[in-house]
């Protein structure tokens, strides 16, 4: 979801007064605080008064972009105060908006087009808002036709279906949710966007309704708000509801949103309304910069969130170190930066990296994933993620483990992971290097229950049999696995065991004849005993 931060809007008394006396702080305090908010747009409308509004406009682009990057929506119908506003801007901007009505075709769509800016579009005409979808659709299909004549791509424009509010006419929401149904089967690149909050206008608990909207909206297809990025409550409901809907990979924008704060249990008064404490708190703040009282925007803005949100890191990485590729590795892996991780991997082995090494960094890049999963920091979709990577990374640097491999195997190697447990990253490890070394190996997969072992015995009859656990759950069902086994085969058959924090005190308890902590170890005991 796209959150276009609505703040800095003169139409608000507060922030109309702020440009009218180049209160620079108070733009600079209500941009930063959408920013950290989630923000990846700012609105700016300069106020409605035709004069001043293309400098006002050029105050305003210039004051933000003093303090953040961000990018900026300019909210104007003035022609004028559109093109101050991208003259100023240092990123292209997005313009909000044009609709059917001809003044604003005529005046607006030309700059949009000419400059190659991002658009919104409203559904509305010179006969204003129809209340009907199908008189909707046909205002957005002509507009969308004109842009594309224009030059500009679906996917800069920004559909605003237009909400109405319920206190007014009751299947405002329903016309809203079919609308944007609608929109998104017709016009399937394009952006839909709408002011979430216009839905609850006039009624009482507006957020309460506002988060039942923003829900179905994003279901039918909504992509894009313009919201109060500091509402909290509507935060939780488009990340969980993308998520339950799926359009989040790995769950990682949920989880990094939770770790940072920006998503959670919502603070504040559940019937308080919203807009009115903030206007409450700008004009607070107004009176305090009108007595001299120096507010500093800094000070109250939230500290810049770690980009994932993450716990400090316990000497897993060094950042003095983390311009070295190897480095860069260990930190993007435990970052679950899987893009980078892969060409990070790629030009190690391309430069010849020791494959061992680059094994090595992984695995204590997964030690501190396992760690930040402990501290709740991770959940599951991170170790998931972790796990693709490291079989990512398993997968490239398996050709490069140079071994003295012999055309004649050397001997036969029964292997899985025990009952109970699926972990096989470090397994597939093992079963790597136990090939590459010239074993004749036989993997049983992951949680492969004793008799599938016994069975297997039989059929392919290994010198030795390796066990593979992580979870401390399961010493009891590789030592029943042991000792089947070895009920079968007295004497005959080697055991080594291996996988998370098993030591020479699980191997006693099990009854192994040896235990490895890495795979290179798995190779020692075989070259051993065969
Ligand atoms: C990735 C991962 C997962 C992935 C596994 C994906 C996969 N396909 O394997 C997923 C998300 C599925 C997962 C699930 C779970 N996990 Co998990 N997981 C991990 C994690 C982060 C990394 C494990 C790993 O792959 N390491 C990378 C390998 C390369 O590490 P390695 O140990 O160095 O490997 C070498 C040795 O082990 C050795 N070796 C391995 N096998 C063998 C065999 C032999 C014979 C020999 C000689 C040597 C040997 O050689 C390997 C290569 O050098 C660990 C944390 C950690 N720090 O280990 C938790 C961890 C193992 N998981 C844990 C838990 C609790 C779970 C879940 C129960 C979570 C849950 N609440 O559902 C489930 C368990 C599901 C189940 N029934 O098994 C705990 C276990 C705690 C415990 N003491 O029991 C850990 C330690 C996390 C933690 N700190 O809490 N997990």
């Amino acid at each position: 979801m796209i959150i276009i931060g609505e703040k800095i809007n003169g139409t608000r008394e507060t922030v109309g007064k702020a440009i009218k006396d180049r209160n620079t702080e108070m733009i600079e305090a209500l941009a930063m605080a959408q920013v950290e908010g989630g923000a990846e747009y700012l609105d700016v409308n300069a106020g409605t008064h035709p004069h001043e509004e293309p400098q006002d406009m050029a105050w305003l682009v210039e004051t933000i972009q003093s303090v953040t990057k961000t990018r900026l929506c300019l909210d104007s119908t003035n022609p004028q105060a559109l093109l101050k506003g991208i003259q100023s801007a240092e990123r292209l901007p997005m313009i909000n908006s044009v609709s059917g009505e001809r003044i604003r075709v005529e005046g607006v769509l030309p700059i949009a087009c000419e400059h190659g800016t991002d658009l919104v579009l409203l559904a509305l005409d010179d006969n204003g808002i129809p209340e009907t979808t199908s008189e909707r659709l046909d205002i957005v299909g002509r507009l969308v036709s004109m842009a594309r004549e224009g030059g500009l791509r679906d996917d800069q424009l920004f559909v605003d279906p237009l909400i109405t509010t319920i206190a007014t006419q009751a299947d405002s929401g329903g016309i809203a949710i079919e609308t944007i149904r609608e929109i998104r089967a017709q016009f399937p690149q394009v952006h839909i966007i709408c002011g979430l909050s216009n839905i609850s206008f006039g009624q009482p608990s507006r957020t309460l309704i506002n988060q039942a909207f923003a829900a179905l909206a994003i279901e039918a297809g909504l992509d894009s708000a313009i919201m109060d990025p500091a509402d909290q409550g509507l935060r939780n409901i488009i990340y969980s509801t993308e998520l339950v809907l799926g359009a989040d990979p790995d769950c990682l924008r949920y989880n990094q949103a939770h770790r940072s704060g920006v998503i959670g249990a919502p603070r504040g008064l559940p019937d308080a309304d919203v807009d009115a404490i903030s206007d409450a708190f700008d004009r607070l703040k107004n009176a305090l910069s009108r007595a001299d009282l120096v507010f500093s925007p800094k000070a109250t803005a939230l500290p810049a969130a770690d980009p994932i949100g993450l716990p400090e890191k316990k000497g897993v990485t060094d950042p003095e170190a983390n311009h070295q590729p190897i480095e860069e590795l260990v930190s993007s892996l435990v970052e679950m930066k899987r893009d980078r991780v892969l060409e990070l991997t790629e030009s190690l082995i391309k430069s010849q990296t020791d494959p061992l090494e680059i094994l090595g960094a992984s695995r204590r890049a997964m030690g501190e994933v396992g760690r930040l999963f402990e501290e709740e920091a991770y959940f599951i979709p991170e170790l998931i993620l972790a796990g693709k990577m490291l079989k990512d990374i398993a997968e490239r640097v398996k050709p490069h483990l140079t071994a003295d491999v012999k055309s004649e195997k050397k001997g036969r190697v029964l292997i899985g992971t025990v009952a109970g447990d699926i972990h096989d990253i470090g397994k597939d490890i093992v079963v790597t290097m136990l090939d590459v070394n010239g074993y004749e190996v036989l993997d049983l997969g992951v949680d492969v229950p004793v008799e599938r072992f016994v069975e297997a015995t039989r059929t392919f009859k290994p010198l030795v049999v390796g066990l593979s656990g992580f979870l401390t759950l399961v010493y009891d069902p590789m030592k029943e696995t042991i000792q089947a086994i070895r009920d079968e085969n007295p004497g005959e058959i080697r055991f080594m065991i291996g996988g998370g924090q098993i030591d020479e005190q699980v191997m006693a308890y099990t009854g192994a004849d040896g235990y490895g902590s890495d795979a290179i170890e798995a190779v020692k005991l075989c070259e051993k005993w065969i």
